[in-house]
């Protein structure tokens, strides 16, 4: 698979509800599409970069410098046997792992193309059917959440999430618990209880709770070790996470119970399988996360979880919960059952809205071999 250009996209995608979490709302994302040109083969990926610098130091801007002066650069012009074999050029580039997903995760697309494979086949899937949960930002009152929680649960997903933070956490939790006892609930404190004492957090277990996700800070294996001790609510790690070591050393301090995999925050496909064989391997369950994509990242979701160790609901859900037109068709749909069928198309089974990508984009630029970007 030659790599002859990479082309960088911006888009903007107003969100039809803002999402709130521990670290801030936002209203809208703007989006980095990556396209990576292939003898006659397009592959298309997603950046999952933020806004800002706010759940990881990646946001948007350093995504697409890095992409153009270092990492774009050792792509283009050389030839990969497959595609994850782009990951080791890229690999003298410390970090930046969202940007180097969305370079590895368009050759996959590329790839699978070129070989007439659905992606989740060509990664390894076996599930010809996914299990879909919802996570659900802070609102500004209680009776909206719990609004929120009732249209999804009525749509059919399997599992709730909600965001929690010091003050948004208990009696919401308690709340939601007096309505609906038996629902498959976690919660997602993205980082909020580090300066809190972890003697209080025991108040967690009376939920009854399927995990809570990212208690402690964003960067910490070693605290969540001793946190998962002193409670009984399963710990799921997802910021500290950021490759396979970090997965294995969470789990031999017994720093967590479940994984979160998010392709971008780890580095691209290649990774994030390693740390599902890793878990797997360990009986130590995972399930795919989400960063507000738009149909071209959930795709590639969509098709991740179709490894087996994807035992738990993910935050894989639907673009109309996003999105008033998503950039793909067919959009993202789910199933009254709270799943998503995966297909044998070739490719994600999801086509690329190009008229509409077009008016979306605020800027672009082709990174070429031996020649300067236009
Ligand atoms: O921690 O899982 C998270 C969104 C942005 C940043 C971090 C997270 C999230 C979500 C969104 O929870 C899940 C989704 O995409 O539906
Ligand atoms: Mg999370």
């Amino acid at each position: 698979m030659k790599v002859e250009a990479i082309t960088l996209r911006e888009i903007r995608m107003p969100l039809k509800y803002f999402f709130e979490t521990s670290f801030g709302r936002s209203e809208g994302r703007r989006v980095l599409l990556v396209t990576t040109h292939c003898e006659g083969v397009e592959g298309w990926a997603e950046c999952v970069a933020g806004d800002g610098p706010f759940f990881s130091y990646e946001w948007i801007e350093t995504a697409w410098t890095t992409i153009r002066e270092f990492l774009a650069l050792s792509l283009v012009g050389k030839n990969f046997a497959i595609a994850a074999d782009c990951a080791e050029a890229m690999s003298q580039v410390r970090g930046h792992n969202m940007a180097k997903a969305a370079l590895e995760n368009a050759l996959w697309d590329a790839e699978a193309k070129q070989k007439q494979l659905p992606l989740w086949r060509l990664l390894g899937g076996t599930l010809r059917e996914i299990n879909c949960g919802v996570s659900i930002g802070i609102q500004n009152s209680h009776e909206q959440l719990l609004e929120k929680i009732s249209t999804e649960l009525t749509a059919g997903y399997q599992r709730i999430k909600v965001k929690v933070k010091p003050g948004w956490d208990f009696d919401v939790l308690a709340k939601i618990r007096s309505r609906w006892p038996e629902i498959l609930l976690s919660c997602d404190a993205n980082s909020a209880y580090g300066a809190v004492d972890p003697q209080s957090l025991s108040k967690f277990d009376e939920f009854n709770l399927l995990m809570i996700e990212q208690p402690l800070w964003h960067d910490d294996i070693f605290e969540h070790a001793n946190l998962q001790r002193q409670i009984k609510t399963a710990i799921c790690l997802d910021e500290s996470i950021r490759n396979v070591r970090d997965a294995q050393e969470a789990i031999q301090l017994g720093a967590c119970r479940i994984i979160n995999v998010k392709v971008g925050r780890v580095g691209g496909f290649r990774e994030a399988i390693a740390i599902h064989n890793v878990c797997q391997r360990s009986n130590i369950p995972v399930w795919c996360g989400g960063m507000l994509e738009t149909g071209i990242g959930r795709a590639h979701n969509i098709a991740l979880s179709t490894l087996p160790n994807f035992r738990l609901p993910g935050d894989v859900s639907a673009s109309k919960r996003y999105w008033a037109e998503d950039i793909v068709d067919p959009e993202v749909e789910v199933s009254a059952r709270g799943t998503i069928k995966v297909n044998d198309t070739p490719g994600t089974g999801y086509e690329i809205k190009r008229d509409l990508i077009e008016r979306l984009t605020v800027r672009t630029e082709t990174i070429r071999h031996n020649a300067a970007s236009v």
